[in-house]
């Protein structure tokens, strides 16, 4: 075994393609999410005895704190953290967007990450060896419409990666903000609340990023000597990129 990477949000999208990628690699592997029939499957398929499932909503602070305090022996030195758990909520204008839907992304996006990182920062700390990897997004770097709140949710990520390298300078602990633009897994659907047409037409016409391309880099980010700190990572579809600046204009005399 190579080391114990912790993956959230590993049902699906970018976590789940992580799973399959360091499991291919031969780590070990702590899987959380809430859906446990979906971890199950991914146990199945890597292996039983080198998987671990933890059914577990990231938003109940007392349950991440107490899954990961009771980690079996074997799993106990997490090496590597990969924080993907996370999800938009509608593309509405801000004015006319659901609270409700604010309050998640902020529970899920910001809440969750501190909670997990919190949680298992002071073992890589105290083993002076370690990896946390944050899912950022383009949406943290640059506003588009619709993005509000899941954009500023996604530049909290960001600048709390980047502070947290500021704290742990002088450790063996490495921080990247992995910041992917447009790609294609189960969160358009999950934005468009079970809409499959609307969620299809993010990506109609276009070659989007694929989960196993995230986890790609996340692998290649973790496998750089131990002195290499690669920061951020922004990454775009090659059909993406970004548009001028948009300007509102009215008749003369309006
Ligand atoms: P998916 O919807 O495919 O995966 C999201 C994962 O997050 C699922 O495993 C889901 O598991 C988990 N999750 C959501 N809420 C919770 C919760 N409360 N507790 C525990 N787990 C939770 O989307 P992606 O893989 O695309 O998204 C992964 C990350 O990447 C997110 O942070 C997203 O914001 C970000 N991102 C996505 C981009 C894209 O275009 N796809 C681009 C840039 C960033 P379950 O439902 O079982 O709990
Ligand atoms: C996901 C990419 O552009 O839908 O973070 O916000 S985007």
């Amino acid at each position: 075994m190579k080391g114990t990477v912790f993956i959230t949000g590993a049902s699906s999208g970018f976590g789940r393609a992580c799973a399959r990628r360091y499991g291919r690699e031969g780590w070990q592997l702590i899987l959380a999410a809430r859906r446990k029939e979906s971890l199950e499957e991914l146990q199945a398929e890597i292996g039983e005895e080198s998987v671990l499932i933890l059914p577990l909503d990231v938003r109940d602070r007392a349950a991440v704190i107490a899954a990961v305090a009771s980690l079996p022996q074997p799993f106990k030195k997490v090496e590597i953290l990969v924080a993907s758990a996370g999800l938009a909520q509608g593309l509405e204008p801000a004015q006319r967007a659901d609270l409700d839907d604010w309050e998640t992304m902020v529970d899920t996006n910001i809440k969750g990450l501190m909670y997990t990182v919190h949680a298992l920062l002071p073992g890589m700390v105290s083993r002076n060896r370690g990896h946390i990897i944050t899912m950022g997004s383009t949406a943290g770097n640059w506003p588009y419409p619709g993005g509000n709140c899941y954009g500023g949710t996604k530049a909290f990520v960001k600048k709390f990666a980047e502070n947290l390298r500021a704290d742990l300078l002088g450790t063996r602990v490495r921080v990247t903000n992995i910041e992917p633009g447009m790609a294609e897994t189960e969160f358009s659907l999950v934005r468009f609340k079970g809409d499959p047409e609307r969620s299809a037409r993010v990506y109609e016409g276009t070659q989007p990023l694929t989960a196993p391309d995230i986890a790609d880099i996340v692998w290649w980010t973790t496998s750089l000597p131990g002195h290499v700190n690669v920061n951020s990572m922004e990454v775009m579809s090659i059909d993406q990129a970004w548009g001028p600046y948009a300007i509102h204009r009215e008749a003369k005399g309006d």
